[in-house]
């Protein structure tokens, strides 16, 4: 039923409208891979999020190309698949690299939705038709340009704002911004920048009534973030520790977080990415998405998902227009006035491809076919 006749790797290299900072550095332009497959006339598309350097995750864009190349892709050529959620266990052989998984199930998934003429949103069982919007902001040179910020997001009517922080750039930008709005939904992330010397640190930010500390400590642990959790009032969210449903229980049930944010990349694909959001919302964990600087293809799968009943908070996704000068997609992803994004209704992911542009942006691409594909 999904046969894939060939798949297509490319790398699209697009600079950012504004440099981002985090705690682990500064990214001003995307090296992205992007996978596009062809089955029985119709086109399907993915994008893998690892970065250009493995600081988010041990992955990166290299090592996905490779491992896309040489091991993932062969078996879904080779597959005779009746469902995207039986790409996770055609691929359980490869360990790890979860974003290049993601990439090429999460494209199935968009031909799926395709060949059975629903929306990729319905397909993963989505139920929202807006999904609310949140923003997060990098580093920035100063004080007053993250005030800046943030007055500019919160005009346009993005429901939360989070910073990005790490040591010497927390305490005093959240009591300013505190000072300036004492009511608005805030919260930080610090991408595992702080360890046990700082708890009492962490622990002065309960003043601020931030929503959520988003991965303070090591980007592997749970223990530590459930000792951090019971001396700090504010609600830890986990990001990079969950790579799974299993990480899930574990830092639900050690108390390592009150909250999770799901990155469909992350875990390696659609299938995972349900079943984290399955299983937080069985034990009252409320979740939300996650972002990775993604093109309009990813960003679109990130609506997809959203759309499910228990992404209850404003999740990174955000308008094509923070990120591109141009995105890859038509119509480009757009927030309302009141912060919220459309589910689309139409079939698949609901968005265009502009192909031109992608064409023009492309700095290698390769091809590969099913081996028993044979041309007469
Ligand atoms: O930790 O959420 C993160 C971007 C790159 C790597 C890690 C993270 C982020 C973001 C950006 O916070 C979210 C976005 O896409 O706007
Ligand atoms: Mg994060």
């Amino acid at each position: 039923m999904l046969n894939i006749d060939a798949i297509y790797m490319r790398e699209i290299n697009m600079p950012l409208a504004h440099p981002f900072e985090t705690s682990f550095g500064v990214t001003t332009s995307r090296r992205i891979l992007l996978i596009e497959l062809k089955s029985e006339g119709l086109t399907a598309w993915g994008e893998c999020v690892a970065g250009e350097h493995p600081y988010f995750s041990d992955e990166m864009i290299d090592t996905a190309w490779i491992i896309t190349e040489t091991e993932l892709a062969p078996r879904l050529l080779d597959a005779n698949l009746q469902h995207a959620g039986d790409v996770p266990d055609l691929l359980k052989q490869v360990r790890g690299h979860r974003m290049a998984k993601a990439a090429l199930e999460n494209a199935v998934w968009d031909l799926e939705s395709q060949v059975k003429k629903v929306s990729l949103a319905s397909l993963l069982g989505g139920s929202r038709e807006i999904i609310p919007c949140g923003v997060s902001i990098g580093i920035q040179p100063t004080l007053e340009k993250v005030l800046e910020k943030i007055e500019t997001e919160l005009n346009a009517g993005y429901q939360r704002i989070k910073l990005k922080c790490k040591p010497g750039w927390d305490s005093h930008i959240f009591e300013a911004v505190r000072k300036r709005w004492p009511d608005i939904l805030l919260s930080c992330d610090a991408n595992s920048a702080y360890r046990m010397k700082d708890f009492d640190h962490i622990a002065s930010w309960d003043q601020f009534k931030l929503l959520m500390i988003e991965q303070p400590l090591w980007y592997d642990d749970f223990y530590f973030h459930s000792m951090l959790q019971k001396r700090i009032e504010t609600a830890i969210c986990l990001d990079e520790s969950i790579r799974n449903r299993r990480d899930a229980l574990a830092a639900i049930d050690m108390e390592s977080c009150q909250i999770i944010n799901i990155k469909v990349g992350r875990v390696g694909g659609f299938s995972e990415a349900i079943a984290v959001h399955n299983a937080a919302a069985e034990r009252g964990i409320p979740v939300w998405c996650g972002g990775m600087l993604e093109t309009g293809i990813g960003r679109a799968h990130n609506i997809a998902l959203s759309s499910l009943p228990n992404f209850s908070l404003p999740g990174d996704v955000s308008a094509s227009a923070r990120y591109w000068a141009q995105d890859i997609i038509e119509p480009e992803v757009t927030v309302s006035k009141t912060g919220e994004i459309m589910v689309p209704t139409d079939i698949g992911s609901g968005y265009g491809i502009l192909r031109d542009r992608i064409e023009k942006l492309t700095v290698r691409k390769q091809m590969l076919r099913a081996k028993a594909s044979v041309t007469a």
